[in-house]
């Protein structure tokens, strides 16, 4: 792996150990202020984990001025009500799978489109590119966004052996974002929205038969017990992201802010670090509890590539001069 993030966390930590001998002469935890953080991915995921690292870091750094209450596995709101509930203020700070947003406007979903990124490398580079649009995006939408971390590469999860498309007509597809159910019409299976902390009832139910992930969803949800195969794909890499409430952020004063903003980097980077840490671990977890995991069957990954092309296209076309934009950034880095 690069070594760029263990550079740059280690960095970040002497940030933090200076920050935290400094605030605690700087601030009164007299004032202390209590933020819910809801979380919609299981509590033992290294996003949510992260998330709570994050959490602990704010605290030294502020002196207990603020305190950060992380909420995981879609606990305190569930995943597809976290960016509302922080928009109007119900919670001050948040996460959530970006390209749920993609309904919202196009430009979210820039990191669901197959093929093209298929490493953390190229994943950074793309954020790189697509991050300050996406922080005036929000901006407009209430929310100030603090960091992202990447999901390992996607993969497809079957119940039978799949070698081209013409095996998938009819199945029931688990999707998680605009992206994905558009993967599933277009590969002629029939698309429903769940979220990963259902996932496991919907299938064990019937409700979804298949669907496409990272090797660490089906680790958390222990999908062997439900599904056999496991196809390497590695189509695209999807990004939580935190987000705080404009008004709660302003609340903060200028000091904290910085704490917050300081602590938001470092958690971006050992939040990237560690996915990229985990990812091939997670998929030998799948093969170690007995799934038959391959690479994708050399027709199939044909036969995703044109979709992926059908998706940029229309993707290009709906996420307009933005989009245009983010792509031309990503491709001259
Ligand atoms: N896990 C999340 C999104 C992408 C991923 O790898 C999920 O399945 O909901």
């Amino acid at each position: 792996m690069s070594i760029l993030p263990i550079v740059s966390l280690r960095r970040l930590g002497r940030v933090l150990v200076a920050l935290s001998t400094l605030s605690l002469l700087a601030f009164a935890p007299a004032h202390a202020q209590k933020w819910d953080m809801p979380m919609a991915y299981a509590d033992s995921n290294y996003h949510t984990q992260n998330g709570k690292d994050f959490a602990e870091a704010i605290r030294v750094a502020t002196g207990g001025a603020l305190e950060v209450v992380v909420h995981g596995g879609g606990s305190l709101f569930k995943g597809n009500e976290i960016k509302r509930a922080v928009q109007t203020g119900q919670a001050p700070i948040g996460e959530r799978l970006l390209s749920s947003h993609q309904n919202e406007n196009a430009v979210f979903g820039f990191d669901s489109i197959p093929f093209l990124v298929s490493t953390f490398e190229e994943s950074e580079k793309l954020w790189q590119a697509a991050r300050p649009t996406i922080e005036r995006i929000l901006i407009d939408q209430n929310l100030v966004l603090l960091y992202s971390v990447p999901w390992p590469g996607q993969g497809l999860y079957f119940n039978q052996e799949v070698s081209s498309i013409a095996d998938m007509k009819g199945i029931k597809f688990r999707a998680y974002n605009p992206a994905t159910s558009r993967l599933a019409e277009l590969t002629g299976m029939q698309p429903v929205q769940i979220e990963a902390a259902e996932l496991t009832q919907a299938l064990s139910t019937g409700v979804a038969e298949a669907f496409v992930s990272s090797g660490s969803t089906g680790y958390d949800r222990k999908v062997w017990e439900q599904l056999g195969y496991f196809y390497e794909v590695n189509a695209w890499m999807p990004r939580n992201y935190v987000f705080v409430n404009k008004d709660a952020w302003n609340d903060l004063d200028e000091g904290q802010r910085n704490m917050v903003k300081g602590m938001a980097m470092l958690a971006e980077s050992a939040g990237t670090a560690r996915a990229h840490q985990l990812a091939d671990w997670y998929v030998t977890q799948l093969a170690a509890n007995g799934m038959k995991v391959q690479m994708a069957h050399d027709d199939l990954r044909a036969q995703l590539k044109e979709i992926g092309q059908t998706m940029l296209d229309e993707w290009l076309e709906s996420a307009g001069e933005d989009g245009k934009a983010i792509l031309e950034a990503y491709r001259n880095m």
